[in-house]
């Protein structure tokens, strides 16, 4: 709020205003995960933000588990119609979807959009983290098939948003959610976790297998090579705005944000050290510098104000996490240098004029590995083995997300998340848990371990 990325006085719940600054930002970062999209094979659509009940209704587990969850339009209709405001958009898209693909020369198809969804949270709603109006939802739909080339795309989107949070700076736990915790309607279920600064996990991401639960009940049909008629395989993957609110948290500090370079919407400022005699002078080379910069790229602007001290306007960028500052005074113009100062760490550099865009092009560099780097140490320092529950809910109190033995059962997961108060996340699939739990025995049971549960304090 202060950095006036965004203001959570609205006052309707889970529903929050994104201002101008923020708006750069969400920009940003909209053309990272398009790209990544649109480089794999994935189009754009635009379905309405209505669907009729009859649709919604149509997958019973889906249908269940949303139910308590959507906001119902009652008015403004004609007759016996009801309309719900979508949550996600699988009962929207797959019966239209139905309608365009034929044969398995239409497969595999893969579709996107980023829409503002309706979800009337039940749990604490937070800013930019759990929202009734998510407004940067996006979802991405594809069919396939068979099972085995959805679950190459399962892959693929794994992948895709693995680069989507490296460019965040956000590091992240793969896991497979339990059974208990899967999206309503699919076979299985991988999420992306962060930690947050609090100590509590949050989901930055969910890669969903619907296998052919939902093209059964809305009919989505292709005809095989031999002439049989059989139901694609779905997949569907999502991220909101939820991501950058992760991304904020993970580099912030006691001054305030740092934006990593890629999505800081400034991401060098300017400030001239203004004396009286050269004011116009000092002015003039910061300017000069700014068009250089811009020719170069770089987003920059100059702060020239005179009614505030370069002290002041320090104190101001950094909370707005500008990456770079770029001092010239007098002394610097007559040496034909410029000072530069790193926000992620605050370290000085002197460099030449001459070699200003290079240092300025590394510097960026540099601190996005530094981000990545300092995200990701923390992360991995919080994940820790426990054997006992007594353990488990120890760690879990200081903030950790732990990994305890599990033999695998339902009962024993559920008992795991009673005992240590936390949620489960699910099984590593970003690692060989096979040598981990050797010897190892589920502290329930009893049991030998059959993979590990993670468990935490969750969003
Ligand atoms: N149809 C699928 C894939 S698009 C789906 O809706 N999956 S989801 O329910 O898991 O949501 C996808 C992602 O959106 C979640 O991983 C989470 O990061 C984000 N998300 C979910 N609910 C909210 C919410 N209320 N506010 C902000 N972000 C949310």
């Amino acid at each position: 709020m202060e950095a006036e990325i965004y203001d959570y006085r609205y006052p309707v719940k889970g529903c929050y205003v994104w201002r101008p600054y923020g708006m750069k930002i969400r920009r940003n970062v909209e053309k990272i995960i398009r790209k990544l999209l649109e480089d794999t094979g994935h189009e754009e659509v635009l379905f309405p933000v209505f669907i009729p009940q009859e649709f919604f209704a149509k997958e019973a587990e889906h249908f269940r588990n949303f139910e308590q969850e959507v906001f119902w339009v009652t008015k403004g209709l004609s007759g016996e119609e009801r309309l719900i405001l979508r949550p996600t958009s699988e009962t929207a898209m797959y019966p239209m979807v139905k309608n365009w693909i034929y044969d398995h020369k239409d497969l595999p198809f893969k579709i996107y959009q980023i829409v503002n969804v309706f979800r009337a949270e039940t749990k604490m709603t937070h800013p930019m983290i759990r929202l009734r109006e998510i407004s940067m939802f996006k979802e991405a739909h594809t069919f396939h098939a068979d099972r085995e080339d959805a679950e190459r795309q399962i892959r693929e989107a794994i992948e895709i948003y693995k680069k989507y949070f490296d460019e965040l700076c956000v590091p992240y736990l793969l896991s497979m959610r339990p059974e208990w915790d899967k999206f309503p309607g699919a076979v299985y279920t991988i999420a992306f976790d962060t930690l947050m600064p609090d100590g509590k996990t949050l989901q930055i991401g969910t890669i969903h297998y619907l296998g052919t639960n939902f093209s059964k009940v809305f009919e989505v049909m292709y005809l095989r090579p031999d002439g049989k008629r059989d139901y694609v395989h779905i997949t569907c993957y999502g991220i909101s705005e939820r991501s950058i609110a992760a991304m904020l948290a993970a580099h912030g500090d006691d001054r305030g944000l740092c934006i990593p370079p890629k999505i800081a919407p400034i991401q060098v400022v300017i400030i001239p050290i203004m004396y009286k005699e050269v004011k116009e002078k000092t002015r003039e080379e910061a300017y000069k510098i700014k068009e250089e910069l811009e020719k170069a790229e770089i987003r920059v602007v100059v702060d020239d104000r005179e009614d505030k001290t370069p002290g002041w306007k320090y104190y101001y960028w950094e909370l707005k996490g500008v990456p770079l500052r770029i001092e010239i005074g007098p002394r610097d113009i007559e040496n034909r240098k410029v000072t530069i100062v790193r926000r992620d760490n605050f370290e000085k550099y002197e460099v030449d004029r001459e070699e200003l865009i290079d240092a300025v092009r590394e510097l960026m560099e540099e601190v996005t590995k530094n981000l990545r780097e300092q995200a990701w140490k923390n992360l991995i320092q919080h994940v820790k083995l426990a054997t006992t529950i007594e353990e488990a809910a120890k760690l879990i109190q200081e903030g950790n997300i732990v990994e305890v033995p599990w033999c695998g059962s339902k009962e024993c997961g559920l008992k795991l998340q009673e005992k240590t108060d936390a949620d489960a996340l699910g099984t590593p699939i970003d690692k060989d848990v096979n040598k981990e739990i050797q010897d190892l025995r589920d502290p329930i049971c009893g049991q030998r371990a059959n993979t590990l549960l993670r468990l935490s304090w969750r969003y």
